[in-house]
């Protein structure tokens, strides 16, 4: 078992809003990718568009990856794919839903386990010294926003270790806050959101799957709701406006998470596919993953690369996550878009992650 969210700690490594910014802060107008590729949806015949708390993606094809130019390094070169249909729930994963589940299987998540300093130094390039004891009690990395006049080059400033963080006590605090059962769950890892999804019979999306599913048919727009960019509209969705890190104006209702199912729906019927917070696919993450297809024809139903590799972080293994959270903002980060790609370490929870699964299409 990795505990990379204490390697994270040690080598000031971040996701998300939590990177360093890779394009200028600009809105100027970009030019569309080209593609010469003609997008299709087809709805199966005979099946049910709803079921309990799922929604049914068609099978299609679409143009994975940035819809334009200027957009993060990863996202290019757009290519097409097609992916079969499935059913995938249509809000994030819950506290109440991860309750059951925990009631069901008395589960520990990785933010709740002691961290092992024997396995977590195969992790850390020979010779890091141990830290303290403190720092091996279970717990998770918080949010916490640089008091003015602190320089902000590093990520490292509004990340912080806090012990006894973990999904039921998101700061850590002494006395944990009563939950929120609306809120969706986060602080989870990836091997906690698929060791849920499997619970429930189900499983992660595939990357493609999951940016398939948040374009909503919209395909080759920059947002899952079409172009309008939500810097301009605060009703769009749950992201950060202000100046990021230190000032949050909530304009757009919610300080940090919503509850699930907030905002409008996506054309599928998908809530919070833009932001709130990230989610977990099933796929390794790669930064250059997509350069290694071969963009001359469709690519069924792909599942990722063999290996993973963020040469921001070299030595984890990482997972993608998609669709931003409540932290992003276009002066930091723009990850609220469907072909934005990030990668984090598996076995590390963050407050601003969380889960949503899908189940296969059973002809
Ligand atoms: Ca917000
Ligand atoms: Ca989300």
């Amino acid at each position: 078992m990795r505990f990379s969210s204490y390697c994270f700690f040690i080598f000031l490594v971040a996701i998300s809003c939590g990177q360093a910014p890779e394009k200028p802060v600009q809105k100027a107008q970009k030019k569309p990718v080209k593609s010469q590729f003609e997008p299709s949806i087809s709805w199966p015949e005979g099946m049910a568009k709803r079921k309990e708390n799922m929604v049914l993606i068609p099978s299609g094809d679409f143009v994975m990856g940035a819809v334009q130019e200027g957009e993060y390094r990863r996202e290019y070169p757009a290519h097409p794919v097609h992916v079969d249909a499935f059913y995938m729930d249509s809000t994030e994963v819950s506290n109440a839903d991860f309750m059951e589940f925990v009631k069901a299987t008395d589960y520990k998540t990785i933010a709740e386990r002691e961290i092992d300093w024997e396995e977590l130094k195969e992790q850390l390039p020979p010779g890091t010294p141990k830290p303290d004891e403190e720092a091996l009690q279970p717990g998770s990395l918080v949010f916490s926003p640089p008091a003015p006049g602190v320089a902000l080059e590093s990520h490292f400033q509004w990340w912080d270790w806090k012990v006894g963080a973990n999904w039921k006590n998101p700061l850590g605090d002494e006395t944990p806050p009563e939950m929120d059962m609306e809120l969706p769950v986060i602080h989870v890892a990836y091997l906690d959101a698929k060791a849920y999804c499997e619970w429930k019979g189900k499983r992660l999306p595939t990357e493609a799957e999951w940016e398939f599913a948040a374009r909503g048919g919209l395909d080759g727009q920059r947002f899952v709701w079409g172009d309008e960019d939500p810097l301009h509209n605060d009703t769009l969705a749950n992201i950060w406006q202000g100046e990021f890190p230190r000032e949050n104006s909530a304009a757009d209702g919610y300080l940090e998470r919503a509850p699930v199912g907030s905002y409008h729906p996506n054309g599928y019927g998908l809530y919070n596919m833009a932001g709130n917070v990230w989610e977990w696919c099933s796929d390794l993450f790669h930064e250059s993953y997509f350069k290694t297809i071969d963009g001359t024809k469709v690519c069924y139903n792909p599942i990722g690369p063999n290996t993973s590799y963020d040469p921001r972080d070299p030595y984890a293994i990482k997972r993608v996550i998609k669709g931003g959270s409540f932290l992003c903002h276009v002066s930091y980060c723009e990850n609220y878009r469907p072909s934005a790609r990030e990668g984090s370490s598996e076995d590390t929870g963050m407050p601003h992650v969380g889960i949503r699964c899908v189940e296969p299409v059973k002809e």
